[in-house]
């Protein structure tokens, strides 16, 4: 009391609320007035800011806690009451009728698109000490996760305007949600790097706050321990970006200019713009309030599950189960087994790759209701079995998938299950803990995600009638990976399954030791031999050609050890580095036509 007189009257507010939410500890230490007076004012500054980023504020945190926390010292099952199943979903084969027709309707659809990047994490499996979109998709390029997205943004844009002959020009927004640990990085890159070519306007970042710690069952809020006069925090998890969303304006705003469409991804998924077009193309097709991209799924990968969750009481939904989840519901509702592959060799339960397209006028009109508030869960650390304290302190998250958690039983909620190959390789492991993985499962790591695009784009080009060397397993880092041609290409170029189909023509072929980079929009494959290293970069109004022969040493691949440390940290993590030999290079830098015939 004898302190009140140093904030203004909305604090005292806030202070008698705390008082009656059983916080007093925070200030009971406080000394006289006079001493420390600045800082006990900047802990009121930092209390306000806890409770007007919280939907429903500090109070309604507490409450929030003090429940999940007794329900965690009760050992409740959060599933109490359902039965799993496996869910129906749309299931797409790459390159076949049905994904070409998909593809199509997803192009036309993407001008009334918005993209959401969650890039609040730390990356604490990966252990990088940068952000994680900084970090080269591939080493082939250079190109990192960030200007990719940015890139295939644009490419989307710029088909969607072509195939619906600009009927609508209008720029899609691209949304990044950042959070203490990563917002002035992520600016740095985008400044430094002229926003990767889109327009600044286009570009929105939104910082998520972190949440106040818990220190007891009565979530009693911990002060930081290095500071009495701060409350400690940590990060409330991914699902903040629908609160975040909500309070910014963005989502009426993205309305009333007629969009449709909200997509989420997350950091360091370089395959997942091949799975755009298409799985936008289902939502729009299916008129899927929700869908959720999805993956075949190993038991016991760190990915979630989707799932059918059926109550007893006839309630039923589909929603991702998080690994840590899955195996012991299954095991309480007569799956003694709990999570384990069937005769596919997979999970029966589709694994959840957190790309989520959301219609946006449900999504609003959900959000009306909820403010962005998403289904919360808590996980503290017990220091035993008494479950009366805490080894350190704990706080309540929340994930973006679980948004329809609250959606009534109308909602039309699916998903879409793609070939990993082609949808999916996140660089989330560390290089000791990715060579620890049960064989046969996905590394997940930086030496994997690189290897899945050359992959990919292998695939792919076979598919469109390119003869491509068989791969070869190499070891790096303690993990076997099959190393296919070093194919890529700017997003502009292949977006889709058709863009690549009209590109390449004829008879080509690329040997497994051959590295390709096309870096630009009308570059012509055509008769094609390549043995060896080819890098053509063109300007947009210059068509070219390529075709020939292409024989020379090529670009090899050579071995680092990730403990290494004269090696810059993002090579290291990935085990070997690309070593430049020989190379046909070529950059057409004016408009005209070009014939490369080599
Ligand atoms: N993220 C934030 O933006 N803010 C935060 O506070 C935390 C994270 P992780 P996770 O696809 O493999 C998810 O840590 O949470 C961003 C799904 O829950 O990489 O362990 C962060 O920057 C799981 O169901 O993943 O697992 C990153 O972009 C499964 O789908 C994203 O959120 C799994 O991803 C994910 O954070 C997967």
């Amino acid at each position: 009391h004898k302190n009140l007189h140093l904030l203004p009257p909305e604090q005292i507010e806030l202070a008698k609320i705390l008082v009656e939410m059983g916080q007093s500890h925070l200030f009971e230490h406080w000394p006289e007035p006079g001493v420390d007076d600045e800082e006990k004012k900047a802990l009121f500054d930092q209390v306000a800011r806890l409770n007007s980023s919280y939907p429903g504020g500090l109070a309604s945190y507490i409450k929030t806690a003090r429940e999940l926390l007794a329900d965690s010292k009760a050992g409740k099952n959060p599933f109490d009451g359902f039965t799993p199943s496996v869910p129906t979903g749309e299931n797409l084969t790459f390159g076949d009728e049905n994904f070409v027709k998909f593809e199509e309707a997803g192009v036309r659809e993407a001008q009334n698109a918005a993209f959401v990047l969650v890039a609040g994490g730390l990356g604490e499996r990966l252990g990088y000490n940068g952000i994680k979109v900084a970090l080269p998709m591939e080493t082939t390029t250079g190109t990192c996760f960030l200007q990719h997205y940015i890139e295939s943004v644009l490419a989307l844009q710029e088909a969607s305007y072509r195939l619906t002959q600009g009927e609508c020009q209008r720029d899609i927004p691209f949304v990044i949600m950042t959070s203490d640990d990563t917002h002035s990085r992520t600016l740095e890159l985008l400044e430094s790097n002229s926003y990767f070519g889109m327009k600044t306007s286009q570009i929105i970042l939104l910082k998520q706050e972190k949440v106040a710690c818990l220190e007891d069952n009565d979530a009693r809020l911990a002060l930081d321990p290095h500071n009495k006069y701060r409350i400690q925090t940590k990060p409330h998890g991914h699902g903040d970006v629908h609160s975040l969303l909500y309070s910014s304006g963005l989502l009426s705003k993205w309305r009333d200019a007629g969009l449709r469409w909200v997509l989420f991804f997350q950091d360091t998924n370089g395959l997942l713009f091949k799975a755009i077009p298409a799985s936008l193309g289902v939502s729009a097709t299916k008129q899927y309030h929700v869908n959720s991209l999805a993956v075949p799924r190993k038991a016991k990968e760190a990915i979630g599950g989707i799932t059918k969750l059926t109550h007893a009481d006839g309630r039923s939904m589909v929603i991702n189960v998080e690994y840590n989840q899955l195996d012991p519901l299954l095991r309480a509702t007569g799956h003694p087994d709990g999570d384990v592959n069937c005769e596919t060799g997979y999970s029966p339960f589709p694994g959840n790759i957190n790309q989520l397209i959301l219609e946006l006028g449900p999504y609003i009109e959900e959000l009306k209701k909820t403010g962005g508030a998403i289904k919360e869960f808590v996980n503290p650390k017990y220091k035993d079995a008494s479950k009366t304290s805490f080894k350190s302190s704990t706080r309540l998250e929340c994930m973006m998938q679980d948004y329809p958690k609250t959606l009534p039983p109308s909602a039309r909620v699916g998903f879409t299950v793609m070939d990993t190959w082609l949808a999916y390789a996140p660089v989330k492991n560390n290089p000791e803990d990715a060579a620890k993985v049960p064989k046969g499962n996905p590394y997940h790591s930086a030496t994997s995600g690189e290897m899945a695009i050359y992959r990919a784009n292998s695939l792919i080009l076979r598919k469109v009638g390119v003869q491509v060397g068989d791969p070869v397993q190499q070891v790096f880092n303690g993990q076997e990976v099959e190393v296919w041609p070093r194919i890529t290409w700017k997003p502009k170029w292949g977006l889709t399954f058709s863009d690549v189909k009209r590109k390449v023509s004829g008879s080509c072929s690329i040997s497994q030791r051959s590295t390709m980079a096309i870096k630009g929009r009308n570059i012509f494959v055509e008769d094609l031999s390549l043995d060896g290293a080819l890098v053509i970069e063109s300007v947009d109004g210059a068509e070219v050609k390529v075709g020939g022969s292409v024989q020379n040493k090529g670009w090899i691949i050579e071995s680092v050890d990730y403990k290494d440390t004269s090696v810059p940290e993002e090579i290291r993590i990935r085990g070997f580095r690309i070593k430049k030999i020989e190379q046909l290079e070529k950059h057409y830098s004016e408009p005209g036509k070009f014939d490369l015939k080599a």
